[in-house]
Order: C-alpha cells, then sequence, then structure tokens
C-alpha cells in the first residue's frame, strides 16, 4: 500500500470533535484505512490574524482510491461537516482536508497538486507529519522535512499538543 499523508484543520465549531469525526469518516470510506494519526495541536492562524487559532493534525491512510477519487471524498466529507466555500480568501472554516502526499507522486493538474502546495513551508502541517515520519524524511521533490520546518521559523510559533 502506498503512503497517504492527510492534513486536518479546523477553527470553527468544536474543532477537537469535528477533527475525530472527520477521522471516522476517512476511516468509513470504502477501502480507506486511517493507520495513522498525529497529535492535534494548536496553532496561530497563518494569513489574517482576526479568526479563531486552529487545531491542526495529520492523518496516514491506507487506501486503493485514486488521488482524484480521495480528492473528491475529502470535499465530500468537509461539506458534511459545515464547510462553507466563501468568498474570504484564508478564512476560518469548520474543516479543511488536504491531500499533502500520496506515496511519492508528483502531481500537478488544475484541481490538485501533490505534494501539497504550501505544505513545505506550514510549520503547522510539517510539524504534525514530522511526529509520524520523522525529521529525515524526503518530500517528494521537495526536500527533507526537517529542512523545510527549520525555514518555517517566521512563523507564528505552534502552540503545544493538545491530544
Ligand atoms: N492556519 C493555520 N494555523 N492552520 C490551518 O490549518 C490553516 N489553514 C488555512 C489558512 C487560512 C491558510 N491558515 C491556516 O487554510
Amino acid at each position: 500500500m502506498p503512503q497517504i499523508f492527510i492534513a486536518l484543520g479546523s477553527n470553527l465549531g468544536s474543532s477537537a470533535d469535528i477533527l475525530r469525526s472527520a477521522l471516522l469518516a476517512l476511516n468509513a470510506l470504502p477501502g480507506c484505512q486511517v493507520v495513522n494519526c498525529s497529535h492535534f495541536y494548536r496553532s496561530k492562524p497563518m494569513g489574517p490574524q482576526d479568526q479563531p487559532d486552529y487545531l491542526n493534525a495529520v492523518a496516514e491512510l491506507n487506501t486503493c482510491i485514486s488521488p482524484m477519487n480521495l480528492l473528491n471524498k475529502l470535499q465530500a466529507i468537509e461539506l458534511v461537516h459545515e464547510r462553507v466555500r466563501n468568498e474570504l480568501r484564508w478564512g476560518p472554516r469548520t474543516l479543511d482536508l488536504d491531500i499533502l502526499l500520496y506515496a511519492d507522486l508528483q502531481i500537478k493538474n488544475e484541481g490538485l497538486t501533490i505534494p501539497h502546495i504550501g505544505m513545505s513551508k506550514r510549520n503547522f502541517v510539517l510539524l504534525p507529519l514530522q511526529e509520524l515520519v520523522g525529521p529525515e524524511f524526503v518530500i517528494p521533490g521537495v526536500g527533507v522535512l526537517a529542512d523545510c520546518l527549520a525555514h518555517c521559523e517566521g512563523q507564528p510559533s505552534l502552540g503545544m499538543k493538545i491530544e
């Protein structure tokens, strides 16, 4: 099975409950198991600061669902969790699910870029991922995870792991 990693984020509603519910929904997809999940990390928003702090996590999946189909399933899970797509770029959201990595695939098409386009600059993604794969992990086409994290220093600090 290829190693597949999903980023989870929420800053509206009961974020911990929403992340837990999203993990259950992922695990309930036919042909998909959640095999690992990081702690939940509280983080300051990247982007507009007049929004609540986020909870972020990274989950590892075993799945035979193709990348494009998986993207569709993630968007359906977001909708079930009352995700509203509005005009506000980088605004608050009940649930964000992004495919970070799909084995060693590198994909660039209109709706989907893998590895996820912003991941190498986001400590709220890299720290939970590091928990699962270790600092020496190589992000395909990008580089060593620990080196990416070292370049995130200017970002608002990550809070503590909460569960
Ligand atoms: N900021 C943080 N800390 N965590 C997120 O998950 C997150 N997601 C986003 C933007 C608005 C870029 N900021 C975020 O989409």
